[in-house]
């Protein structure tokens, strides 16, 4: 409860942060996007982890205006981007299952990409499997209406919650992110054939596929063998805040 007062003062005084992990296409290995990332840093220059304070969030309610401030946020930084030519970055948003439940969700979100001036396919909405397990029916239309709008959705940790294979059918979906468990022990053995399946599924589907958690050489070759399309992981970039996504964009160009 303490913990909840805290993160809801920093919030309030503007301490979140948000930080940005760049995604790649395996092929070029250009950087083709980022995922937003929270981070609520403590006194002594730590950070708490959005493992511990997002659930907590969620309980509370106060996930609904910090989601409301990541996309704000997001907006703001990919109008930013434009205006210094990279035109085309695509940006993903962990969404929460308290923010459907939100009767202004599906408004607020188009608000603010309109206010923003971007491109609404450039707005990733992540969600994970449990999100749609929970109120499958809310999830669908929502996520209908809004890709209407014309955003992308992505399965984030797929293949790492219960899901029926049906929502694969009624979603609608833009991307598969290949869990980072099934990434880990990349050699042959069960984690690599889950990989290989769900690259599998994705391309008969035409889902776009990305690997998370891509830390080696090895994990990178071998997920663009399968076809995968895309990777994020520590290999090519850690999560990290505006001012150096910037350098590591420059420094690519
Ligand atoms: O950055 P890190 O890998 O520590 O993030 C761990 C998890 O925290 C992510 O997988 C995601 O589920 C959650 N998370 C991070 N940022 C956000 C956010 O902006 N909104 C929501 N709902 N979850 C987030
Ligand atoms: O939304 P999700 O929980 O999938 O967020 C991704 C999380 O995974 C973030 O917390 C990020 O810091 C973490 N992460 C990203 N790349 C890597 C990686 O290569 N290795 C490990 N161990 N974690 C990663
Ligand atoms: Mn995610
Ligand atoms: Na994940």
């Amino acid at each position: 409860l303490d913990m909840i007062r805290q993160l809801t003062r920093d919030f309030e005084a503007k301490k979140l942060q948000l930080w940005y992990q760049p995604q790649v296409d395996l092929v070029t290995e250009q950087i083709v996007g980022m995922e937003a990332l929270l981070r609520w840093p403590t006194s002594d220059g730590c950070f708490v982890s959005p493992v511990v304070f997002v659930p907590l969030a969620e309980y509370s309610g106060l996930i609904i205006d910090i989601g409301i401030w990541v996309l704000e946020e997001s907006c703001r930084k990919l109008s930013a981007l434009s205006a210094q030519g990279y035109t085309g970055l695509r940006m993903a948003v962990n969404i929460s299952m308290p923010q459907f439940r939100d009767p202004n969700f599906i408004d607020t979100v188009k608000n603010i990409i309109t206010k923003f001036g971007v491109e609404p396919d450039r707005i990733e909405l992540e969600i994970t499997e449990s999100v749609v397990m929970d109120e499958p029916q809310i999830v669908i239309e929502a996520l209908q209406e809004l890709k209407l709008f014309g955003v992308k959705v992505a399965i984030d940790d797929f293949g790492t919650g219960f899901s029926s294979m049906s929502y694969l059918q009624q979603l609608p979906l833009d991307r598969l992110k290949v869990d980072r468990s099934f990434i880990n022990e990349i050699t042959p053995g069960k984690s690599a054939f889950i990989a290989e399946t769900i690259v599998t599924l994705g391309n008969k589907l035409g889902l776009s596929t990305i690997a998370e958690g891509v830390e080696t050489r090895e994990q990178a070759s071998y997920m663009l063998k399968l076809g995968c399309d895309e990777a994020q992981g520590f290999l090519f970039a850690k999560p990290m805040p505006y001012e150096q996504l910037l350098e590591f964009l420059a420094a690519q160009d």
